[in-house]
């Protein structure tokens, strides 16, 4: 019930692939709303970086799973 590591040195216009392989559906959903991942298991979802900043992440269905994208330039 938690996120795996958030890859170091994301820059924009990087894609990043996320993939649930938990038994449990879970969604990778940032607070801004910027993304929405629906992520049942054993799927995966890409989103491309658009912008630069930190993203603080969530996932709908278990809300203490949390964590931040730093996105550089
Ligand atoms: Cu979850």
């Amino acid at each position: 019930m938690k996120f795996g590591a958030v890859p170091e040195e994301i820059r924009r216009g990087d894609t990043i692939l996320w993939i649930n392989r938990d038994m449990f559906r879970h969604s990778a959903t940032a607070a801004d709303r910027s993304f929405d991942l629906d992520l049942p298991p054993g799927r995966s979802a890409r989103i491309r970086v658009a912008r630069a900043g930190a993203f603080m992440f969530a996932c709908r269905y278990h809300p203490g799973m949390t964590g931040q994208l730093r996105v550089g330039g």
